[in-house]
């Protein structure tokens, strides 16, 4: 049996776009190619938050560079039975998610949480990559995850998406692959994608009114919204009466709550429980303050430096805090915020 070992994995090492703009490449506006111009004229667009335009697929929102990574990952992306995908819509969490799942189903070969981990030297979103917004993005070259598979040996690839249920490729939902979905509440979510786009969007644009952007949020129109129809996707599935098997529902603020439980119960749900021994040795603990916000954010990976894909390392660490909202929202917008989702997931049993 072959193991993975701290010299033989190639991380992405692409350097950033050095072009004229300082957006990620899923923003930047560019021509459709020629394959998809047909059915991206075919859709509703709206205003973006950042990109000139968004454009509503299967129901969802995206900028007309990602919707085309969308489109190729839909057509080439096959999922291995033992893949796990890690899905959210975005700012709910995804980085942290990342980190843990990567020392979770690394940890035999990566004790050591202080010395020689790839987490101290290389961001969690190239550990775990996204598949419309990094490996599909590139319409013209279909990446090769051969790479992929070499590296990961016996243990699973790890991937990531902001892709609602219905948009995932289908080898996603036939093959035996785990999803490992992350939610968050709703009214963090906003104030720090609010938070996000502002810091992407040119100095010169200005900032987005936050009134403007609440609006658009609770019309549906965010990056992969509408929200309420991202959740409901995954939380049907994941119920007892679906496929729980399949997918495992988190919820961000719950995992901060009782970080141990969920990461164990986490670990259970991939097939990499933590044994007595290694609970009794600490190991949960070390992985957990390995990926915390005060420690990732604290390294100089993370401080400085862009992904291959054009975004800053440090704008994925804002605050990570539980509740933000109220040093932004007003008592009416969160009123507000509050009865949509209500009136959204009523039914559903999933509730903030
Ligand atoms: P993405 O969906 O665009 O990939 P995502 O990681 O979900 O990004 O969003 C970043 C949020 O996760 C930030 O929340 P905030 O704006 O409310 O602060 C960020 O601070 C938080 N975050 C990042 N890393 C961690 C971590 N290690 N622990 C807890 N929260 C984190």
């Amino acid at each position: 049996m072959s193991t993975m070992s701290k010299d033989n994995i190639e991380y992405d090492q692409r350097s950033p776009p050095s072009s004229d703009s300082n957006l990620p490449k899923y923003l930047q506006q560019n021509d459709v190619v020629e394959e998809f111009k047909d059915l991206v004229f075919s859709l509703p667009i709206e205003k973006g938050w950042v990109a000139s335009y968004v454009h509503q697929y299967q129901g969802f929102w995206h900028t007309t560079r990602q919707i085309q990574g969308v489109l190729s990952c839909q057509k080439h992306f096959k999922s291995l039975d033992n893949d796990i995908l890690l899905v959210s819509t975005p700012k709910s969490g995804t980085t942290w998610l990342k980190a843990i799942i990567f020392s979770l189903v690394n940890r035999s070969t990566f004790p050591d949480t202080n010395h020689n981990h790839p987490l101290l030297t290389t961001n969690p979103h190239v550990l775990v990559p996204f598949l419309e917004l990094d490996l599909y993005i590139d319409t013209n070259h279909v990446p090769d995850l051969s790479a992929i598979s070499k590296a990961s040996f016996d243990r699973p690839r790890l991937f990531s998406t902001h892709l609602p249920y219905v948009s995932l490729p289908e080898s996603v939902k036939t093959s035996a692959c785990k999803i490992v979905y992350l939610c968050r509440n709703p009214k963090d979510i906003f104030v720090s994608l609010w938070h996000f786009t502002n810091r992407l969007r040119p100095e010169s644009w200005g900032q987005n009114s936050m009134e403007e952007s609440f609006d658009k949020f609770c019309n549906g129109v965010s990056l992969y919204g509408p929200f309420w129809d991202h959740l409901l996707g995954y939380w049907k599935v994941s119920s007892e009466t679906e496929r729980p098997e399949k997918v495992l529902f988190l919820n961000y603020d719950e995992m901060r709550k009782e970080p141990f439980y969920h990461v164990k119960k986490l670990a259970e749900f991939v097939e990499f429980p933590f044994s007595v021994e290694e609970e009794a040795n600490g190991d949960v603990a070390r992985i957990l303050e390995l990926c915390s916000f005060d420690n990732l954010s604290n390294l100089e990976v993370n401080k400085s430096g862009k992904l291959w894909s054009g975004e800053e390392n440090k704008a994925f660490f804002r605050r990570g805090e539980v509740g933000d909202w109220m040093n932004h929202l007003t008592p009416e917008m969160a009123e507000k915020l509050d009865s949509l989702v209500e009136q959204k997931l009523h039914g559903s049993g999933l509730k903030f």
